[in-house]
C-alpha cells in the first residue's frame, strides 16, 4: 500500500520556529519530525511514500531524495495550503490502489499504524478527555467494530474518540478527494472520511499514544518522547573526566569535554561541543554544530543546529532555533512563583501550554546580550536582539 504523508502546511502556530525551517523538518531527536511519520509508514509495510510538499518543500525533498530506507519516495506539490483533502488530492496521480494517509506532523505508536494498514479501510482514533476540540468518531453500538460517523468539533461529542489523522482508504476514495470547502474555508479530509464511512465498514484503530505537533511546547513533548526511545551509544570524543548517566547518545564528531555531567535521555549530535563543566539534563537535544559551554545548565530543551549557549547560563524547558546565541550569563525562568501553567502567544493570542514549566522559544538567529533574564513563556522572534542586563518580560 502507498502512504501519502502530508507535509505541505505552513505551521503558522509553530512560529517563529517554522519561519525558515518548515514544521515537518524541525528536529525531533535524531531526525526531522516528518521522518518519524515516514518511518512508521515504512515499518507498517508501505511500499512507496508520497510526500505532499508545499511551504518550503524543497528542504523536505532534499532530506528524503528518491529513496529512503530502501523505499521509493515521490513528491506531489500542493501550491496553496487549502486543506488536508486538497493536499491528498494533489497526490491523486500517484494513487492506484488502497492508500494510507498520515499527517506529517503527528507522532503515532507503531503498533497502531501496523494495525491501521492491516485493517484497511480504517482510521486511527485516540481517547481524549475533551473531544469537542477534535474531529470525533462515532462507532456502532454493538461494540465499536466500525465507525458510523465523524463530526468536527461537536458541542456534544458522541464518544471520546478523536480522529488522530491517520487513515487507510479503499482505492475508490481516490475519486472522492474533491470536497467542498468547510465553514473554516478549507477542503478537509474529514469529508472524505465521511464518504468512506457511508460506503464501507471502516475500522477504528485505537492508538495508545499520539502527539499532534502544532505548537512549540509540543515540539518539546515530541523530543521527550523520541529521546526516551534512544539507547545509549557513545561514538563521539568524550573526556575521561566527563560523567554520562543513562541513555546518552554522543554522535560521531561530537565532543564532550572534562567536567561535564550528562543525564539521559540526551542526544549530542555530530559537530556539537559540550563543556567543559556543563550540566546537561534529560530530555535534551543538542543539535549539530551547537555549543553548550562552561557552567551552563540545560534541561528538557531543544538546542538547534549551530546555536551557542557558551557561558554561565541556565536554560530550562526551552526551544532554541538555529544559530541562536545566548550571551554569557543569560538565564531562562521556566516556572512561575504562583505555580500556574505557563502561557504562550500563538497567532497573537495568549494560550495556556498546560505546562507548569516552560521557558523561552527563540527564533533562528536571535541573540541575547550578557546577563539577560528571560521570563517563562517568552517568545523571541527570529533575529531579535536583547541588550546587556535586560530583563525581558514581553515577547519581542
Ligand atoms: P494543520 O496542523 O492543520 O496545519 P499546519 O501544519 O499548516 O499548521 P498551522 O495550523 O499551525 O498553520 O495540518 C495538518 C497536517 O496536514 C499537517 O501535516 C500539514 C498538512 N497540511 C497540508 O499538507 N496541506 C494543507 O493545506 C493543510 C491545511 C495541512
Amino acid at each position: 500500500m502507498k502512504a501519502v504523508v502530508l507535509a505541505a502546511g505552513q505551521g503558522t502556530r509553530m512560529r517563529p520556529l517554522s519561519e525558515s525551517v518548515p514544521k515537518p523538518m524541525l528536529p525531533v531527536a535524531d531526525r526531522p519530525l516528518v521522518a518519524h511519520t515516514v518511518d512508521a509508514a515504512i515499518t507498517a509495510g508501505a511500499d512507496e511514500i508520497v510526500l505532499v510538499i508545499g511551504y518550503e518543500g524543497e528542504t523536505v525533498r532534499d532530506y528524503f531524495g528518491s529513496e529512503y530506507r530502501g523505499t521509493p519516495v515521490s513528491y506531489a506539490v500542493q501550491d496553496e495550503q487549502t486543506g488536508t483533502a486538497d493536499a491528498v488530492n494533489a497526490a491523486r496521480a500517484h494513487l492506484d490502489g488502497p492508500f494510507a494517509v498520515l499527517n506529517g506532523d503527528n507522532l503515532y505508536d507503531q503498533a497502531a499504524i501496523d494495525r491501521l494498514f492491516e485493517a484497511c479501510p480504517a482510521v486511527c482514533a485516540i481517547e481524549v478527555d475533551e473531544p469537542s476540540n477534535y474531529g470525533v468518531l462515532s462507532t456502532d453500538e454493538s461494540g465499536g467494530d466500525y465507525v458510523t460517523g465523524i463530526v468536527e468539533k461537536p458541542a456534544e461529542p458522541p464518544t471520546n474518540l478523536a480522529n488522530a489523522g491517520a487513515y487507510a482508504f479503499p482505492a475508490e476514495a481516490r475519486e472522492w478527494l474533491e470536497v467542498p470547502a468547510s465553514e473554516r474555508g478549507e477542503h478537509e479530509i474529514t469529508d472524505v472520511v465521511a464518504r468512506v464511512i457511508e460506503a464501507y465498514e471502516m475500522t477504528p484503530v485505537t492508538l495508545e499514544r499520539w502527539l499532534d505537533v502544532g505548537r512549540p511546547w509540543e515540539l518539546l513533548e515530541a523530543n521527550e518522547w523520541k529521546l526516551a526511545d534512544l539507547d545509549r551509544r557513545i561514538d563521539g570524543d568524550v573526556s575521561e573526566d566527563a560523567t554520562l548517566e543513562g541513555d546518552v547518545v554522543v554522535e560521531d564528531g561530537a565532543t564532550v569535554e572534562p567536567g561535564v555531567v550528562i543525564e539521559g535521555p540526551a542526544l549530542i549530535r555530530e559537530g556539537a561541543d559540550v563543556g567543559p563543566n556543563a550540566y546537561v539534563r534529560g530530555a535534551t537535544l543538542v543539535g549539530p554544530d551547537a555549543e553548550v559551554g562552561h557552567a551552563v545548565e540545560i534541561k528538557n530543551s531543544v538546542v538547534s543546529r549551530g546555536t551557542s549557549v557558551s557561558h554561565l547560563s541556565y536554560v530550562g524547558d526551552s526551544v532554541l532555533g538555529r544559530d541562536v546565541n545566548l550571551g554569557a550569563g543569560t538565564n531562562v525562568a521556566n516556572l512561575r512563583h504562583d505555580d500556574a501553567d505557563i502561557k504562550f502567544t500563538v497567532k497573537g493570542e495568549r494560550v495556556t501550554t498546560g505546562r507548569r514549566k516552560f521557558g523561552v522559544v527563540a527564533g533562528d538567529g536571535a541573540k541575547t546580550g550578557i546577563n539577560t533574564s528571560l521570563t517563562p513563556g517568552l517568545k523571541l522572534e527570529s533575529g531579535v536582539t536583547t541588550r546587556p542586563g535586560e530583563t525581558v518580560e514581553r515577547d519581542r
